[in-house]
């Protein structure tokens, strides 16, 4: 029944940030009554479907949802008052609530007298919403930073091109990545070598994610494609004077360079739970020096570019073995002729 909750959950994957993702199962005995997913951010939650399909067969029911069911009056009213209404008499959570503003709805229902237990199939829970629970609980967003490479490690050529090292499978699968995302986040840099969208083609979605530069000195060119659509913001260290088709908000550090985690922070701010890196060697180093990295989503191309390519990240001053930065494999597969690598840090 969680895993049918988490499954459900999963339909809102493109849709329902900056809210969580979450479903819910709705049981009498070993039939199904009532199921419900959260669409979109403000629409019901997803116990309210499962209670509105259930009509009343939810009197009495067990209800299993994967995240533990709000307490608050936030754009809707609190699920709890929903639960006791309908006299569900028992409900399974697979994780606590990690939003301050809407938690301890498990507790309140246990002193009303409903069973409420927590921590079934919690893995799967948190890796579904790993951004949710990152905002909440560390105020930046979960990155996840992208790079398609040669089996060399090479990610473009000196000059910067790096359209198209890997395959056309492995191309849609990364647009399936930026579907899921709140924010796409580059640099400069890509901007003027590739010239890229930053939106998801490939893919189907209801939702285009925010756009994000960061563009220290604002060189960007107003004709750049990633302004094309409007609403993208650049993050810089200098005052605009340029008319752009964007925000910009100034984040300068001492060496007249972006403040990246205080970036981060502001990206939480604005409700972007799961930020997709597309950058180049230049800014992914920046970034992981600055501990702003938390996973690879790493493509791997069966081809060679040499020492001169530019590599994935910019890193350097390792003077042992022991310093290298380290990663643990989370996944591995084959995606056309291409191996697609996650690992986290
Ligand atoms: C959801 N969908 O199915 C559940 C949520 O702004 P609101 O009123 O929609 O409240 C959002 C919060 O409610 C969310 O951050 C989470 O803590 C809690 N539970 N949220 O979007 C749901 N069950
Ligand atoms: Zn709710």
């Amino acid at each position: 029944m969680m895993a049918r909750a988490l499954e459900l959950a999963g339909k809102g994957l493109y849709s329902a940030t900056p809210n969580p993702r979450v479903g819910c199962v709705l049981t009498q005995g070993e039939t199904i009554v009532g199921e419900g997913w959260h669409e979109r951010t403000g629409g019901p939650h997803a116990e309210v479907v499962a209670i509105g399909q259930a009509g009343d067969r939810a009197a009495g029911a067990t209800l299993y949802v994967n995240l533990e069911p709000c307490s608050h009056h936030g754009r809707t009213p609190p699920c709890i008052d929903l639960l006791q209404k309908n006299r569900i008499s028992r409900v399974i959570a697979a994780m606590l609530d990690p939003n301050p503003k809407a938690a301890h709805g498990g507790a309140q229902l246990a002193a009303a007298g409903i069973a409420f237990e927590h921590g079934l199939m919690e893995g799967a829970a948190r890796e579904l919403n790993i951004g949710f629970v990152s905002r909440m609980t560390r105020g930046r967003p979960w990155v996840r930073m992208k790079i398609a490479a040669t089996l060399d490690g090479r990610t473009a050529l000196a000059n910067g091109k790096s359209q198209w090292i890997t395959g056309p499978e492995a191309r849609k699968d990364g647009h399936r990545w930026r579907a899921r995302a709140c924010a796409i986040l580059t640099g400069i840099g890509t901007v003027k070598a590739d010239d890229p969208r930053l939106t998801v083609r490939e893919v189907e979605t209801p939702r285009q994610p925010l756009r994000v530069i960061v563009d220290s000195r604002l060189g960007i060119s107003p004709k750049a494609r990633v302004l094309e659509a409007g609403g993208a913001l650049i993050f810089c260290a200098v005052d605009s004077i340029k008319e752009l088709n964007a925000e910009m908000q100034k984040l300068p550090n001492p060496q007249g360079k972006v403040e990246l985690p205080l970036m981060l922070e502001e990206l939480a701010r604005r409700g972007v739970n799961e930020l997709h890196v597309e950058a180049g060697f230049r800014l992914n180093g920046s970034l992981l020096r600055e501990g702003c990295v938390d996973e690879f989503l790493i493509y791997l191309n069966p081809s060679l570019l040499g020492d001169e390519a530019q590599g994935m990240v910019s890193i350097s001053g390792f003077s042992s073995l022991n310093q290298r930065t380290k990663l643990r494999i989370t996944s591995m597969d084959r995606i056309g002729d291409d191996i697609r690598i996650l690992a986290r840090l």
